[in-house]
């Protein structure tokens, strides 16, 4: 089966790419490196070492045997050479990554907004567009979002598989109907999400394309067995106050004796799924896609819910570290409930990868080897989701050298917050 994964040089895209490769998949990427020079304009790096795509790929061909082809390509701009590389590959499956997705970069100012809006509708547009251009028939399996559900609005009833059955009265009675859920975004990127939906909507009613949107949880942890395999593989990790997750935030602050920074009081309850329970998902959904004509499906990738502050708490618990609760620079509820409906993953096969203190531990091992790369000044979230609001000054003093016990996370007493 010949996959092409677009934005296969990310987060989520690498260990996908090579997780499929290792499986047997043919598998080709394409990305425009946009991610990469994302950090270099902020000043910033992964904790881990990533090497260049080129050096990756002859590394995966060195260590396990397989060729993993690359395409430069900016899918938002670029239509034309999409077009030729899709009738020269002639793909069975297209796994859709290429999006910018951090939402506080998505607020960060007028450009990153109309960046992201145009990056990511414009990207979505044209792979679709394509598709029924060249009319070729791969099955889509786009990485979609919970937060196109929103946080409380249905209290703690679960959220369902993307679709939700109301009743509409008419003279006649009431009508029963399946309605996508609600979109309810709380930041730019999320709303290019549930603009992503209405397009796959439309192109599976009219031309019949098959995709799948899978509503994916904050990933965490960093590798997965392939990314481990040699160092010149790792996979990446964002630590910074723009694109770093919470959890991972959380995992790397500890190994370097940063406060966890818990924005408000943490009673923001999330969804989260492992990297390794994300590359398994995305070989789940492309192997059980939908038929020509079906609506599009949409399955919640996601293991668990944890609270904010209950993450604080055990990462604090088990490495000393402390908690600092800083001003929120999102506009967010405080608290919320959520749970969520995975039935269709766990049906087709999923065992999730829970959050145990042996894979916390691996990630604060990952995290302390790396930490003399980390620039503790890019650590508190700065992009604020209207002007003025308040958000905090830097906890530890740079260079890190100079903050106390940079050595093995156990061992780690975290410095007086100062916000
Ligand atoms: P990432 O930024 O690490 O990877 C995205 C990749 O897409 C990058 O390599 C980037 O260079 C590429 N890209 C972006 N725009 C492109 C374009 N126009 N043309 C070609 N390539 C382009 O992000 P990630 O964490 O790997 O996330 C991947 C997808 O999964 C995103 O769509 C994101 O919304 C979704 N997702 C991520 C998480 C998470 O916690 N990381 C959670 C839920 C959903
Ligand atoms: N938070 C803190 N402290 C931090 C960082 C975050 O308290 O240091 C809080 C945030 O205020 C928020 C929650 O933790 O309430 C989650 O923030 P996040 O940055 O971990 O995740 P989010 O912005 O929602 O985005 C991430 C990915 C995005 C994906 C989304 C899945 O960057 O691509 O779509 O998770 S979900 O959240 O389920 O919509």
């Amino acid at each position: 089966m010949r996959v092409l994964v677009l934005g296969g040089d990310g987060f989520c895209g690498w260990p996908t790419s090579l997780y499929l490769s290792d499986r047997g998949y043919d598998v080709t990427i394409l990305d425009n490196l946009s991610r990469r020079k994302i950090d270099v304009n902020l000043e910033v790096g992964s904790l881990t070492p990533i090497t260049a795509i080129g050096d990756r790929l002859r590394t995966w061909r060195e260590v396990s045997g397989p060729l993993i082809d690359f395409v430069n390509l900016d899918l938002a701009t670029e239509y034309d050479r999409l077009i030729a590389i899709l009738r020269e590959l002639r793909p069975d499956a297209i796994v859709h990554f290429a999006e910018q997705r951090a939402a506080p970069y998505s607020m960060r100012s007028p450009a990153t907004k109309r960046y992201t809006v145009d990056n990511n509708v414009r990207a979505t547009h044209n792979l679709l567009a394509a598709l029924v251009h060249t009319g070729i028939d791969a099955a889509i399996a786009h990485l979609g979002t919970m937060g196109v559900y929103g946080y409380g609005w249905s209290g703690t009833a679960p959220i369902p598989e993307g679709y939700l059955t109301v009743k509409v009265p008419t003279p006649g009675g009431e009508l029963e109907r399946e309605i996508l859920h609600p979109a309810n975004p709380g930041s730019v990127y999320h709303m290019t999400k549930t603009l992503d939906q209405l397009m796959f909507a439309f192109y599976a009613k009219n031309d019949g394309l098959r995709i799948t949107d899978l509503h994916q949880g904050i990933v965490w942890g960093t590798q997965t067995d392939q990314t481990a395999l040699d160092e010149r593989l790792i996979n990446r990790f964002d630590y910074d106050g723009d694109y770093g997750t919470v959890l991972n935030r959380f995992l790397m602050q500890a190994a370097i004796g940063h406060p966890l920074t818990v924005h408000g009081t943490g009673g923001q309850t999330r969804a989260f799924i492992h990297i390794a329970d994300t590359v398994r998902c995305v070989e789940i959904a492309i192997s059980h896609p939908p038929r020509a004509g079906d609506r599009p499906m949409v399955l919640n990738q996601v293991t668990e819910t944890h609270r904010v502050m209950d993450l604080a708490k055990l990462v604090g618990d088990t490495t000393g570290v402390e908690i600092a609760h800083l001003p929120n620079p999102r506009v967010e509820a405080e608290e919320n409930e959520l749970a969520v409906r995975n039935d269709h993953f766990l049906a087709l096969g999923l065992r999730p990868t829970r959050l145990s203190e042996g894979l916390l531990t691996e990630v604060t091992e990952v995290a302390a080897r790396y930490a003399h790369r980390a620039d503790p000044r890019k650590i508190i979230s700065r992009s604020v989701w209207r002007a003025g609001m308040p958000c905090a000054s830097d906890l530890i003093p740079f260079p890190l050298q100079s903050s106390p016990g940079v050595t093995t996370p156990r061992t780690l007493r975290g410095a007086e917050p100062r916000a």
